[in-house]
């Protein structure tokens, strides 16, 4: 499979923007090669100290749930839905693959909903992404999977990059993020974003509209769902790259894993997705356990969504008989 499409200028192709012409970065290249040996790892303490105190934060807000009126687990539910959203339909399958087209109205909602998740800015995530398919489980990856579980789950967030992802990362086309201005604007005002949204929103919202404490705010829809969230999307990086079929293509290690599928609100099809990277449902199932597809179908339906890409199922049946036979699909 190769890469199709140009690199986009600033200026408008045929009244698209360029944003709309480029097909994203993110087909394997299996021409790189990987020098022998690791560099050591270096500990970022300040990033072990902070996640370390959010997951014991996430565990005081799992005993705080009783205390919680059901209004307040309600919107808990919303905040984890909406930042999902903003990492699964924004970040993963909007700016990072480029698998479907989204109004300006669309791209505010999925940045917002981004800010809330607080996994990076959309260009650093998408740029970290692009390089995963890439480079997918080399040292040029950022969450190489052949490190193990616990460095493809949340390790790699704990020490410095290995050389060659930034090495390899430099040579992305990642000249579409920074022709967009949803994604350039979220980029510069990140800290305010992820402050207001991410941790005042989630706290303020319960206690001005229904009286809920600002402590149950602060540790349930606050710090609860947001290691929730991370951990639902970590998961699709160690958990699916390791359990479960591989039926579309048996010689990579990314997995169908349906668990993972649910908690990530649908990114759970991971040999389906490294299969076919541009395909917006991220499954050849379409909507099942796959709520970030019903959202893009409901949005193309609205008008906010268009050119939606997918894999027709000839394809499938084609690279299913050429690479597949790593156990039965899950649709
Ligand atoms: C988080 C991210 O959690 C999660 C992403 C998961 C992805 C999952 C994908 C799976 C599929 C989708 C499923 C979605 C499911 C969602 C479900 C929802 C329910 N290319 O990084 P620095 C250069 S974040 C090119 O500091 P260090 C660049 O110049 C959690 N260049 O490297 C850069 O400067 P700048 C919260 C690159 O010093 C410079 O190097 N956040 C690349 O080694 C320095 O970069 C945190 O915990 C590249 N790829 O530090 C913070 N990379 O960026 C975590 C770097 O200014 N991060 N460069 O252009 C950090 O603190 C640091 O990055 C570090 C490494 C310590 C990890
Ligand atoms: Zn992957
Ligand atoms: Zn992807």
């Amino acid at each position: 499979m190769t890469a199709i499409g140009s690199p986009p200028s600033s200026k408008q192709q045929n009244g698209q923007s360029a944003a709309e012409t480029w097909t994203a970065d993110d087909v394997f290249d299996d021409t790189y090669r990987e020098k022998a040996g690791t560099p050591p790892m270096v500990l970022v303490w300040r990033n072990i100290i902070l996640m370390s105190l959010l997951h014991a934060g996430a565990l005081y807000g799992l005993f705080l749930i009783p205390a919680a009126s059901p209004l307040t687990l309600a919107w808990t539910a919303v905040c984890y839905i909406f930042s999902a959203l903003g990492v699964t339909g924004g970040a993963h399958r909007l700016w990072s693959h480029r698998s479907y087209k989204a109004s300006l109205p669309l791209r505010v909602f999925l940045a917002l909903g981004n800010s809330m998740a607080f996994q990076n800015d959309i260009y650093e995530w998408a740029r970290d992404h692009r390089a995963h398919h890439k480079y997918s489980e080399t040292n040029a990856d950022p969450h190489n999977a052949k490190r193990g579980f616990f460095f493809s789950h949340i390790g790699w967030l704990l020490v410095r990059k290995h050389p060659d992802v930034i090495e390899k990362g430099q040579k992305l086309q990642l000249a579409d993020l920074k022709a967009d201005e949803v994604v350039m604007f979220q980029r510069r005002h990140y800290k305010l974003s992820v402050v207001i949204l991410c941790f005042l929103a989630p706290m303020l919202v319960p206690w001005y509209f229904w009286g809920e404490s600002l402590m149950v705010g602060y540790f349930v829809p606050g710090l609860l769902r947001y290691a929730l969230v991370l951990n639902a999307t970590w998961l699709v990086n160690s958990a699916a790259h390791m359990w479960g079929n591989r039926p579309y293509d048996k010689a990579i290690n990314p997995r169908e894993n349906p668990f993972v599928a649910l908690s990530a609100i649908g990114e759970g099809f991971h040999n389906y997705h490294h299969t076919f990277p541009f395909d917006y449902a991220t499954s050849e199932f379409g909507c099942k356990i796959n709520l970030t597809t019903a959202f893009i179908d409901l949005m193309c339906f609205v008008g906010l969504a268009r050119d939606c890409k997918q894999v027709s199922k000839e394809m499938i049946k084609a690279r299913v008989q050429r690479t597949g036979g790593g156990g039965d699909k899950q649709g």
